[in-house]
């Protein structure tokens, strides 16, 4: 029959075979990022039957064989036959590509953006998945294999009263390329997350990978507001209770909680959309934005804090030191941008402003003096802008920031096309000396720094305009002004490597740098455009060869396992760029070739500012923690920012 072949047609259509070909189209890459994105996908379909108001515990184990489990509460994934498919529905939501929102339940489906392909992807790039749901007093079975069934539904009677769902799975060594090792700081970061901004969903974490398992638990009643206060640990805060407004308009649930602090300058405000962080922004951001500034300033004005003939404050001079989430819930949304991460639906900004305007008026007229602390902060931060600005056109006067001359020290390259170009910021003048021999000319820039760049963490903007080592800075990368939008056109590099020495010194340094970036133009971190070179430590020579070592294990493992009991070798450790030959530092640590480098990515926003606060502020006895926990390891990329 004619109808039955194009129903056929359809099925292979929405089929898996799309997602094991094209695997990046649905998760993005196939790299640790989109490893991790198959356990949040599971997760999210947890979190959706929570939000529905059935579930209430989910539970994520890595198993000890490398798979992990996923299991909750709810309902369970209905068993029953599907009528188009023939099917149990479990099979088709397991097996159809986008069948997954079909099976209605009420309510919308939240989860978007970066994952909500459904749970038929996972399967499609698993080795093997395993599911068992409890319902209606049964347990069902089914096990599938890069995405095929390989058994029937299974169902056995189940005495007790349980319902839900458990989902294992082991990620496809054919896929995954660079192996299915789960990162255990890496998922902790985002359930930890899931727990804030879900506030009562409870949320177990266990690795038993390890001989004594490793537990977590996550429980959040408060949300977003203990997660605000969460970030704001290492703090002082302005105002003890962190102001949380919560509410729904036009089926969009808003929830926001925001806390200002003393000594911070700069602001961090983290938004999400469907449980998703949206990096690049959009309408739900932009409205609190405006929302934050125009409120302020009624409320000045109303107090007389600024006077009839004065200017209003700036809504830079009114999120100083302020930490706040916005977490909005939207039927229907739209995610922009190359990354997906910015959300676009036009009608958030509308509701956000108004929500938050009347909710913020209201709360403040209760407390005066929170109010005026806010208000004092901002108008310190107003007159300390103007400072700044004067400050700023000095400079610009001298035209170091626009159409200036490139500082002398830059040895710029041949090409215009930023896409292709590079610059080494390096430490010291004879670090630089030896990269501008070694580099090569077309696409590569470098910027020998002198010394350590200011620590702007503890400086004001006045300061750091002056500041020769930033102007260098500034002018050779093409940036803007702080705080101003980001603009990547100006940008003259699309690589930005920070190069420096494999010690104490270096690493500091490289963190002042961080810090420089991450408080002066997040956006080049969140964009992912800097970088930091991994120089060798060693230099092993044995008879005619010659090898390169960039870790002391990787030193140990060359000259124990590798070579002969009896080998004769020599081992020669670098003590900084500058001793290597330039045709050393291009073998090693320069050639696109041969080269290592490691992509600055900052997954949890939360921890990366805390760090910044704790390791660059002025507060002694935390950093000393900080550093007596992390001891050694105090690296960046370690930490996963
Ligand atoms: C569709 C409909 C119903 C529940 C679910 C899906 C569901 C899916 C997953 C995936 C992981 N855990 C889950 N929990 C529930 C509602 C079924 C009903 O009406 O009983």
């Amino acid at each position: 029959m004619t109808s039955s072949y194009s129903a056929d047609q359809i099925q292979v259509l929405e089929g898996l075979e799309p997602v094991r070909k094209r695997p990046g189209m649905y998760i993005g890459s196939t790299g640790p990022r989109g490893l991790h994105h198959l356990v949040y996908e599971v997760v999210d379909n947890s979190i959706d039957e929570a939000l529905a108001g059935y579930c209430t515990h989910i539970e994520i184990d890595i198993n000890a064989d490398g798979s992990v489990t996923v299991t909750d509460d709810g309902r369970g994934i209905p068993t029953d036959t599907h009528p188009t498919t023939g099917k149990s529905a479990l099979e088709t939501v397991m097996t159809v590509l986008h069948a997954g929102g079909k099976f209605g339940g009420g309510g919308y489906k939240v989860s978007g953006g970066l994952h909500g392909v459904g749970i038929s992807v996972v399967n499609a790039l698993s080795e093997w998945v395993e599911v068992t749901v409890w319902r209606e007093e049964k347990v069902h079975t089914q096990r599938f294999e890069r995405g095929i069934a390989v058994t029937q539904l299974i169902a056995k009677p189940y005495k007790e009263a349980r319902t839900g769902t458990s989902v294992s799975f082991m990620p496809d060594t054919q896929i995954f390329a660079n192996g299915i090792e789960f990162d255990y700081t890496t998922l902790a970061g985002r359930l930890r997350e899931l727990a804030y901004l879900n506030a009562s969903v409870r949320i177990t974490f266990t690795d038993s990978r390890l001989a004594e398992p490793r537990v977590e638990a996550y429980y959040y009643e408060g949300g977003i507001q203990e997660y605000v206060a969460y970030m704001n640990r290492e703090k002082e805060p302005l105002h003890e209770e962190v102001i949380f407004i919560q509410g729904e308009r036009n089926g969009v649930q808003i929830e926001v909680s925001l806390q200002w602090c003393v000594d911070a300058y700069s602001d961090n405000l983290l938004g999400f959309a469907n449980n998703i962080r949206t990096i690049d922004g959009g309408t739900h951001l932009e409205g609190l934005k405006t929302v934050l500034t125009r409120t302020m300033n009624a409320i000045a004005r109303k107090r007389n804090k600024i006077k009839e003939n004065e200017a209003n404050l700036g809504g830079e001079n009114v999120r100083e030191g302020l930490t706040g989430v916005i977490s909005v819930k939207v039927p229907d949304p739209e995610f922009e941008g190359q990354t997906k991460t910015k959300l676009g639906n036009t009608e958030v900004r509308g509701i956000v402003d108004s929500l938050v305007g009347e909710v913020l008026t209201e709360y403040l007229e209760f407390r005066p003096h929170v109010a005026d602390s806010i208000l004092d902060k901002a108008i310190q931060a107003f007159k300390a802008a103007e400072a700044a600005r004067r400050a700023r056109d000095l400079v610009r006067r001298k035209s170091v920031l626009e159409s200036s001359p490139l500082p002398g020290k830059l040895a710029d390259c041949s090409s215009r096309d930023p896409s292709e170009s590079e610059i080494f910021i390096v430490e010291g003048d004879s670090a630089g000396g030896s990269a501008k021999q070694g580099r090569d000319r077309q696409f590569q820039a470098i910027l020998p720094l002198r010394g350590k760049i200011l620590n702007i963490e503890k400086t004001d903007d006045a300061k750091i305009y002056k500041n020769t080592e930033i102007q260098s800075l500034i002018t050779a990368l093409g940036l803007g002004i702080k705080g101003e939008e980001f603009d990547p056109s100006g940008l003259r590099y699309h690589r930005i490597v920070i190069m420096t020495d494999a010690d104490v010194d270096g690493a500091h340094i490289r963190t002042l740098l961080l810090t420089f970036f991450y408080r002066y133009q997040r956006a080049l971190v969140d964009q992912g455009y800097i970088y930091i070179a991994c120089p060798p430590l060693y230099k092993v020579e044995r008879g005619r060869n010659h090898y390169y070592c960039y870790s002391d294990r990787e030193m140990t493992n060359l000259v124990q396992h590798e070579f002969p009991a009896n080998a004769n070798y020599t081992i020669q450790r670098f003590k900084g760029l500058g001793e290597m030959m330039p045709t050393q530092l291009w073998d090693t640590t320069m050639n696109p070739q041969t080269r290592t480098l490691k992509r600055v990515e900052i997954e949890d926003a939360a921890e990366a500012d805390r760090i910044f606060t704790v390791l660059m502020g002025d507060r002694v006895a935390p950093r000393r923690e900080f550093i007596e926990t992390y001891g050694s390891r105090l690296n960046f990329t370690d930490l996963d920012i």
